[in-house]
């Protein structure tokens, strides 16, 4: 196989990596693949692995291998996932047998993208099939021989000479460009990327080394069209061919320590467990304060949880059994011609598993427990990279309830004030995909919840423009499309969508989905009260009636209850899905948004299918419209007592501020899932004083 990478070869994909990156100096993490290279499991079970364990160093070898054997042609590995398991077969799986595994992997070979399942046990491969709309997540081998050849070409260096950026100062990276340029390449299996440039030139303070952010510099007008397949440059667009660009050279804001007079330390707050961590791990399966979960970690998605529930007296108790995230969406807001593509399917494109960094000073306090995560080359290599999970034990601040009896303030021999410490145990990884960095925080809290936290910062992305203030002449034309974050740079408008994919079962499979809407309640003109309001619970009988728009005038709770199981007081036990509302603003038949249309609500509900995973698709890069959520609804099955998915949209409209610059302050969006009628009371009303 000529494109697979053995040991060495893995290796010398990171040696002309690191080369090309140390040369022009940034660690752009692009492969986060080449910096934890130690070889160790992430396991510490001694039995056999879970349904749910992450595919291990020797599973991925062995589907590699199987993948490679079936075919004569060179192969690229662009996703080698664990196979989504059967759910009946993996919710009975005791522990004392191995598990049924398998493995999707989805590759590249003869300029065509494929799709093929690896069964373990029965160690054969299914027959490949090709696949007609989009392409799988790009792999950084792909990318690096391109990044080269574009850097090195002599109209590019020629373009940035141009614009005063002399050769080693230039740096041009690629980004994905959705169905756009169709008309210039095959409009299915045309792997095209479309670069833009940074000036990395350093400046004082830094000697040779280049500036803090490489991306504090856009080198504006510049886009060079290729053909990462055949290493073509099929368009070079320079809108200042004739000279006249915006500046791009100029002091920018430095914030590597010593940079800046940094304010008075403060006095430490100490955060230590000398007594260890009250969590415990064992294999995929993590246990705390009655809560019970598995967690892996896969190139695309990046951390899963799986069969989470609450140990009770009799049994363990189903919460959901899947909860990830299946598409992360950031699309930019800007007409011009160097912009009008950049819209990014942050997941589907370039794997937010894939782009994990490491894990280190303050991404998570001193207690925290970190995990190695097993990744691959495009050559079908296994590799261990280093940290890219903590897990660890915080206390938020508040206490988890309190009530001080104000009534007894006289009576002696009664304690009067109650409060009970609240402790939450935190699964994070964070991924940084160019400029953006994002951690993905699952929480879970003694009084049932569970809270989605996508954490935003990074720096924002820059428009190189002419206007260093407002008071410049054309400060008012390009200022249409953004806010001027620092002199010369225009931060774009644009989104962030987080869609989660989350397979409730709350105490079993069968499942309902309700809307307990808050309504005002007429009353007769001779009551006391002119308007109340009240709760009007209605089940959702299909897929087509569970799409859901949030409206402030019409709030509704949105429940997951069972169909069997009911608590002390009769109600049916139920988890509440809480998560503010955001839209996409712009048309839906809009090129880009057509690939999103999970965006038409804020959430969804279907039938629980095994294959119905991604919310845009199978393969995103260069997809069709229609794809992925909008198809799995379209059948509108019925989702009354069954097993259901829930598909919620989290994010923010950006507007850039002065602030955001020359890092983004991090910011936080948030699913909360809230027990409701779960439970027969508090229930960390036993939380010790
Ligand atoms: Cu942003």
């Amino acid at each position: 196989m000529a494109s697979a990478l053995g040991d060495a070869g893995k290796k010398e994909v990171c040696k002309i990596m690191n080369k090309t990156f140390l040369l022009i100096g940034i660690a752009v993490t692009l492969l986060g693949a080449c910096s934890g290279d130690q070889r160790n499991e992430t396991s510490s079970a001694t039995g056999p692995i879970s349904p749910w364990h992450s595919l291990t160093e020797a599973e991925v070898q062995e589907v590699a291998a199987a993948v490679m054997d079936s075919t004569d042609d060179a192969v690229v590995f662009n996703r080698i996932s664990l196979l989504e398991p059967d759910k009946e077969e993996a919710i009975a799986w005791q522990g004392a047998e191995p598990a049924r595994r398998g493995a999707d992997v989805l590759y590249r070979s003869n300029q065509q993208s494929w799709r093929a399942q690896y069964d373990f046990q029965s160690q054969r491969l299914s027959p490949a099939t090709v696949i007609t709309s989009g392409q799988p997540m790009l792999a950084g081998e792909e990318i690096f021989p391109v990044i080269e050849t574009v850097n090195a070409l002599p109209e590019v260096v020629a373009a940035l000479e141009k614009r005063g950026v002399s050769e080693g100062n230039g740096l041009c990276l690629p980004r994905t460009v959705g169905r756009f340029f169709s008309g210039l390449a095959d409009p299915v299996n045309a792997r095209l990327v479309r670069f833009d440039c940074l000036n990395i030139r350093g400046q004082s303070g830094l000697e040779i080394l280049p500036t803090t952010s490489a991306f504090a510099r856009p080198v504006e007008g510049l886009s060079i069209l290729v053909d990462v397949d055949t290493v073509q440059v099929i368009e070079l667009s320079d809108s200042f061919a004739e000279g006249g660009a915006p500046p791009s050279d100029f002091d920018v804001m430095e914030f590597h320590e010593g940079a800046l007079p940094t304010r008075e330390p403060l006095s430490p707050i100490e955060i230590n467990q000398r007594e260890g961590v009250n969590f415990s791990i064992s294999g995929s399966q993590i246990r705390w304060q009655g809560w019970q979960f598995h967690l892996r970690f896969d190139p695309r998605q990046g951390t899963i949880l799986n069969n989470i529930g609450i140990e009770s007296k009799a049994s363990l108790r189903p919460v959901a059994y899947e909860i990830a995230m299946s598409e992360m969406f950031v699309p930019y807001q800007d007409p011009d011609q160097h912009w009008f593509y950049r819209a990014y399917f942050d997941m589907g494109e370039y794997g937010f598993g894939n782009m994990a960094s490491e894990l280190k000073g303050h991404d998570c306090p001193k207690n925290a427990v970190f995990q190695n995560v097993v990744l691959h080359t495009a050559g079908g290599e296994p590799f261990t990279a280093s940290n890219r999970i903590c897990i660890f034990e915080f206390d938020p601040g508040y206490p988890s309830w309190r009530h001080y009896e104000s009534l007894y303030a006289d009576v002696p021999g009664i304690d009067k004030h109650h409060s009970r410490r609240a402790t939450h145990l935190v699964v994070r990884m964070a991924a940084t995909i160019g400029n953006y960095d994002y951690f993905q925080d699952y929480i879970f809290q003694q009084d049932g919840r569970i809270r989605i936290r996508l954490i935003s910062t990074g720096v924002d992305a820059t428009k190189g423009v002419f206007a260093a203030t407002l008071a410049d002449p054309t400060a008012e034309s390009e200022t249409q499309v953004g806010t001027l974050i620092a002199p010369y740079r225009l931060g774009v408008n644009h989104d962030h969508f987080f869609s989660y994919r989350i397979d409730m079962d709350v105490d079993g499979l069968g499942n309902n989905f309700e809307r307990h809407k808050l309504v005002p309640v007429p009353q007769s003109e001779t009551a006391p009260r002119q308007g109340i309001w009240g709760v009007q619970r209605e089940r959702v009988a299909d897929e087509t009636g569970a799409q859901t728009v949030m409206r402030v005038e019409r709030p509704a709770l949105l429940t997951f209850s069972s169909d069997t199981a009911t608590n002390a007081m009769g109600y049916p036990t139920a988890y509440q899905l809480i998560f503010p509302n955001i839209r996409a603003l712009v048309t839906p038949e809009d090129d880009i948004y057509q690939r999103a249309g999970f965006l038409k609500n804020n959430l969804w509900v279907t039938r629980y299918k095994r294959d119905e995973l991604f919310s845009t698709g199978i393969a995103v890069n260069r997809s069709a419209p229609g794809i992925g959520l909008p198809l799995y609804a379209s059948d509108n099955e019925s989702i009354e007592n069954t097993d259901l998915v829930a598909w919620p949209i989290i994010g923010f409209h950006h507007v850039p501020m002065a602030e955001d610059w020359p890092v983004m302050p991090a910011k936080v969006d948030e699913i909360v899932l809230k027990p409701r009628n779960f439970f027969d009371h508090n229930p960390a009303i036993d939380l010790p004083n």
